[in-house]
């Protein structure tokens, strides 16, 4: 392919966490930066992304927090850039960030794989009931791809952020396992996973040789509840009892420039 900067199947996407410095204010952000600050999560023309969404984040550490997609790095990063250029910048400080890719993994199940599947399961090749189930998943699969590589944020109050590593370590190394081991514990954590289809909406997106942990885990939540319920069935899945190391948690809930502003007593 042509040298670019964009990819050839996902978006790049960006996780950026920030504290105010209410140390550098003297009477809040003042009328200016105030603007600035409402501009730079509501870009417009060729600055604005495919995907902006924004949250203020529970705890000590972080103030507020922007998820951005575009297929174009330069305008991923632009958002982050437009945060903390002057006159903003003195007064916002970025504590952590994540740059992945969307992709589709290659544990979603092929239309063969998932015949397969459903037949070892014990579903008689040839069937009616096979065949129709295969047909439901023929016409779902291109709308869950197409979620995976380029997903429409949902606007559900509460979000919650992690990175996670497969572990390498000696007897639980995941990658010196087979394809069909591994695909076979994917399989176990999807079906933990759907049971919470319109509760908790989930975005991967991958960091290897991007950034310091190997996946970003996004989850969107029509309540707090389901992400600690999701997060903790989970850690009963091979795929996570066994091998999962996790970063940093944040959560967080839904909120424009002005009422990140109004939450933080600027
Ligand atoms: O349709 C399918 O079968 C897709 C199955 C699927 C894959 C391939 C799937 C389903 N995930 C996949 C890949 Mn997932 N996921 C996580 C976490 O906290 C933890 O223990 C883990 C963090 C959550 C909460 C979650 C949710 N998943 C992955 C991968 C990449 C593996 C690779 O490519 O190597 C990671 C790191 C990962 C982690 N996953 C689901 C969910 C949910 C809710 C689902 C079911 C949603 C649905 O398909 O409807």
């Amino acid at each position: 392919p042509e040298p670019s900067t964009i990819p050839l199947n996902g978006w790049h996407c960006g996780h950026y966490f920030y504290r105010f410095r209410r140390e550098a204010m003297s009477e809040g952000l003042g009328p200016q930066a105030v603007e600035a600050f409402r501009q730079a999560l509501s870009p417009q023309g060729d600055a604005m992304p495919q995907r902006i969404a924004s949250y203020w984040i529970s705890g000590h550490e972080v103030d507020f927090a922007v998820i951005v997609m575009d297929p174009d790095p330069a305008v991923v990063d632009s958002v982050h850039q437009s945060l903390v250029a002057p006159p903003l910048g003195q007064y916002v400080e970025g504590t952590w960030s994540f740059v992945s890719i969307s992709e589709v993994s290659e544990y979603v199940p092929t239309i063969e794989r998932y015949r397969k599947r459903l037949i070892a399961e014990g579903a008689v090749e040839g069937s009616p009931e096979l065949d129709a189930k295969i047909a439901a998943y023929e016409r779902r699969l291109p709308m869950m791809n197409e979620q995976r590589l380029r997903p429409e944020f949902p606007d559900w109050p509460a979000a919650c952020f992690y990175p996670m590593n497969k572990s390498r370590v000696p007897g639980a190394n995941w990658f010196t396992e087979t394809f069909s081991d591994r695909n076979s514990m994917m399989a176990e954590h999807a079906q933990s996973g759907i049971a919470f289809a319109g509760k908790v909406s989930q975005l991967i997106t991958v960091g290897v040789g991007l950034d310091d942990w190997e996946w970003m885990v996004t989850l969107w939540s029509r309540n707090p509840d389901y992400l600690k319920d999701i997060v903790y069935k989970m850690r009963f899945d091979v795929a996570s009892a066994k091998y999962a190391e996790f970063g940093p948690f944040y959560v967080g809930y839904r909120a424009g420039a002005d009422e990140i502003l109004n939450h933080c007593k600027l």
